[in-house]
């Protein structure tokens, strides 16, 4: 079931975002540790795992979190998803309609994200719990990442969802993140900030601290 508090520091990670020196299990472990209220499995690009390795790697990763009672999303991949029965799904405009999942999903979290008010209008939220907004700014983490909205676009949408729970996402650092909280984001989305913290506990402190 889902809870508006497991958005405020959202953490997203996959293989691929995971400096040279370290593995996605430290890089976790440090985040929950210091207290992530949600982790999404986002595995992408050339060097992403696949099949069984995929699997194998989400499921304890899955573990992990739950090990701190931290939901494990994952994203995309709605077959892995059920198969490892993780917490949830978060999909972009590009995948799977959410109604086609919506009811193996019932009591499952389900993450859509929309960059802008065209996007939201094109939107059925019916089964959604809450809408991933962005790239706030310019961010490194994603290829094929659409133009920044920045953080106006929160209150932009509010017009229209009122207090739907909004997390905000990309490029969002300790510098910027105080903007997007005053805009009125539920929580932050961090890629890089976090993965490629040299202080994971501190960084993750700090944005709590922030959305708090
Ligand atoms: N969707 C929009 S921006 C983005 C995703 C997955 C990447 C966010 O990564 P970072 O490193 O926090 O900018
Ligand atoms: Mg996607």
């Amino acid at each position: 079931m889902f809870n508006k508090e497991y958005l405020k520091v959202y953490f997203i990670c996959g293989t691929q975002d995971v400096p040279e020196n370290t593995s996605i299990k430290e890089i976790l472990t440090k985040a929950l540790e210091a207290g992530i209220t949600m982790f999404q499995f986002r595995e992408k690009g050339t060097t992403a795992l696949k099949g069984q390795a995929k699997v194998k790697l989400a499921r304890q990763l899955c573990v992990l979190c739950h090990s701190y009672q931290v939901p494990f999303i994952v994203n995309d991949d709605v077959a892995l998803a059920e198969e490892i029965n993780a917490d949830g799904i978060h999909v972009g405009q590009d995948d799977l309609d959410v109604s086609t999942f919506a009811k193996q999903f019932k009591d499952k979290i389900i993450g859509l994200s929309v960059s802008d008010v065209e996007e939201y209008n094109r939107s059925d939220l019916t089964y959604v719990d809450y809408i991933g907004v962005g790239p706030m700014y310019a961010t490194a983490s994603k290829g094929d990442a659409n133009a920044p909205v920045g953080p106006e676009m929160i209150p932009q949408l509010r017009n229209y969802i009122d207090n739907f729970p909004i997390v905000a996402i990309g490029g969002i650092s300790l510098e910027n993140a105080s903007d997007v909280v005053r805009a009125g984001a539920d929580g932050l989305s961090l890629i890089s900030a976090i993965a490629k913290s040299e202080h994971i506990e501190q960084t993750v402190q700090q944005f709590l601290q922030t959305v708090e």
